[in-house]
Formats: structure tokens, C-alpha cells, sequence
């Protein structure tokens, strides 16, 4: 077997590691039959790209974000809605991998564009990078924000009354270094390792959401693999949960230190009290609605079926 797996990030970064990690167990447990090669991001196209590579079978495997696919699979929107997951990243993990909405309802949204999300897992914590200080929403007044191409992400930012603008992370260094945007949202590590912080002044630790990343296939692909190979695939995916949490959290640990200690790029980092994060949390709350109304194709079914699992979990 000869298998493509694509990423959204370059080597060292979580997904790409997540990737490499993935294609040496699947080679060890089936005794060097399957063969899987990795690609970083860059040389297949962008994000979205490699979203049609892997509906037209093209590659097999695919890490995506779902801030990528909101044009066709609405209802996945629902990761970008800003403190819907509980603060703590084991609780909101333990949910991604447990959940019905997620792993049963909405998977179906995506299999009927032929991409079969197997798991659901999170990247860290999303904090803010900006050219100024940014702790209360008056702060995105007008504020240039670049995000994912998800309209609801657009969405989310237009309610604390910023100007988003989607783009591919690949042209996101330089945009902000000629000041094209102000501002944009990611995890710690990638804030640090795709040099972000390099070209911006502050970081907001915001915790308003959380990065979630999906490890797809291409669902008649994975529909025509064997029994034996498929259990093999799965028995996988489901391993990789708990090595990606480690990973991810060690990754984001460890660049929150070096972006603190980086002398030659001084980075001012405010860290949100709860008072300002409630501000904040007012004003996206009736993105809900938003959801529910105009992005929901079954009346936010998933929404209201994640939100009651949401709070049995944290009760
Ligand atoms: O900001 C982005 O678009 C990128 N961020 C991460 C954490 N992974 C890949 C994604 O394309």
C-alpha cells in the first residue's frame, strides 16, 4: 500500500509531526506493507487546495482544519464559535473525542462531500497577536483581523466589530510585517514557530477559543479498505488522540518561553482577566444565534446536541 497524507503545517509543527508519527505506526503494525508519505504544507497549494485534493482522492489522508471547509460543510462552523469548549483543554479534548454531534452527526455533514472526519482533536488554546494592545472588544474597533476562510469566523470578529480578512497562513508573515493586517488568532506554538510574533508587537492570551484539527479521508477510500486495514486505521487515529495532546501541549509550553525570553523580538503579553474575558464572551454569544439561524442547514441540531453534551461533561 502507498498512501499520501497532506498537512496544513511544515516539519516540526504538530500536524506535520502528527503525520510522521501516524505513518511509522501504521508501517510497524503492518509489517512495512503500508507506506505512507507525508507532505508538508506549501507544496501541494494552499489549505483549501488540499481540501479538493482530498475529496477527489488525490491524497488519501489529510489533517484539516474546519476553518478552512465552512463554505461547503456549514454546520462544521461550529469550532469557530468563540467559549463554546470549557477553558480547560483535557475537558474540551475529552469532549472532541467522545462526543455524538461531533463524531456521529457531523461527520455525516462532511461525508456527503466525501471526507470522513476519524477524529477530532485540539492544537491548543487560541490567543490573540496584534500591533496593539488588545484587552477589551473597543480594542477590534475597525482593527484589520486576518482569519480562516470560514464565514462564520468572519462572523465572529465582525461582532467585537473588527475588519476580518480570510487568507492562507503562507502569506499571513507578510501581510502582517507590511501591515496588510493588524491582528490574527492561532495557538502559541504556531504564533512562535511560524515567526508570527516576529512582526508583531502583542500577544493577548485570550483563550477564546480552542484550535481544532480533524484528521480526515477520503471517505470511498477508506470505504474500500478491508476490514483488517481499516481496524488498523482506526485502532491508529484512536492512539494518536492522546500522543497529540502531549505533543500539542508540549509544543505550546515550550514556545510561550521562548517568545516571553525572545530579546531581539520583545513581545507585550497581557494575559485576559475573567472581567475582560466576559466582555469579550458578551459579544460572541449571539454568533450562536447566527449559527443556529443563517449557517445551520438542521436548525442547529449539532449545536444544541454539542452544548447539552457540553454541559454534562463540566457539571
Ligand atoms: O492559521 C492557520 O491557518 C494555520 N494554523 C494552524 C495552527 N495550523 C494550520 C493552519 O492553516
Amino acid at each position: 500500500y502507498n498512501w499520501k497524507f497532506v498537512t496544513e503545517e511544515v516539519d516540526g509543527q504538530v500536524q506535520y509531526e502528527y503525520a510522521e508519527e501516524f505513518a511509522k505506526r501504521m508501517n510497524e503494525k503492518s509489517d512495512g506493507a503500508v507506506n505512507i508519505d507525508v507532505y508538508e504544507f506549501g507544496g501541494l497549494g494552499s489549505e483549501t487546495d488540499q481540501v479538493e485534493q482530498l475529496q477527489n482522492g488525490a491524497v488519501e489522508l489529510a489533517i484539516m482544519s474546519p476553518g478552512f471547509t465552512g463554505n461547503m460543510v456549514k454546520e462544521g462552523q461550529i469550532f469557530a464559535l468563540h467559549f463554546l469548549f470549557p477553558d480547560s483543554a483535557e475537558k474540551t479534548q475529552e469532549i472532541l473525542n467522545t462526543s455524538e454531534a461531533l463524531n456521529t452527526d457531523l461527520r455525516k455533514k462532511y461525508e456527503e462531500h466525501s471526507i470522513s472526519p476519524l477524529a477530532y482533536w485540539t492544537e491548543g488554546a487560541m490567543q490573540w497577536t496584534s500591533s496593539k494592545e488588545i484587552t477589551e472588544p473597543a480594542d477590534f474597533n475597525n482593527f484589520k483581523m486576518r482569519t480562516q476562510t470560514s464565514p462564520l469566523i468572519l462572523e465572529s470578529y465582525k461582532a467585537y466589530n473588527a475588519d476580518p480578512t480570510p487568507m492562507s497562513w503562507s502569506e499571513l508573515y507578510t501581510a502582517l510585517d507590511r501591515g496588510t493586517v493588524e491582528g490574527q488568532e492561532n495557538p502559541i506554538f504556531f504564533i512562535g514557530d511560524a515567526s508570527f510574533y516576529e512582526v508583531q508587537d502583542h500577544m493577548t492570551i485570550s483563550n477564546h477559543n480552542n484550535y481544532v484539527a480533524m484528521t480526515t479521508v477520503n471517505t470511498d477510500w477508506y470505504n474500500s479498505l478491508d476490514e483488517e486495514m481499516k481496524s488498523m486505521v482506526d485502532e491508529t487515529v484512536k492512539e494518536m488522540q492522546e500522543w497529540v495532546f502531549e505533543e500539542q501541549k508540549k509544543q505550546n509550553e515550550e514556545w510561550l518561553e521562548k517568545i516571553k525570553n525572545d530579546e531581539e523580538n520583545p513581545t507585550e503579553i497581557v494575559e485576559l482577566t475573567e472581567e475582560q474575558r466576559k466582555m469579550f464572551q458578551e459579544k460572541a454569544l449571539p454568533v450562536r444565534d447566527f449559527y443556529r439561524n443563517e449557517v445551520s442547514t438542521v436548525d442547529g441540531e449539532i449545536l444544541d446536541k454539542l452544548q447539552e453534551e457540553i454541559k454534562s461533561a463540566t457539571e
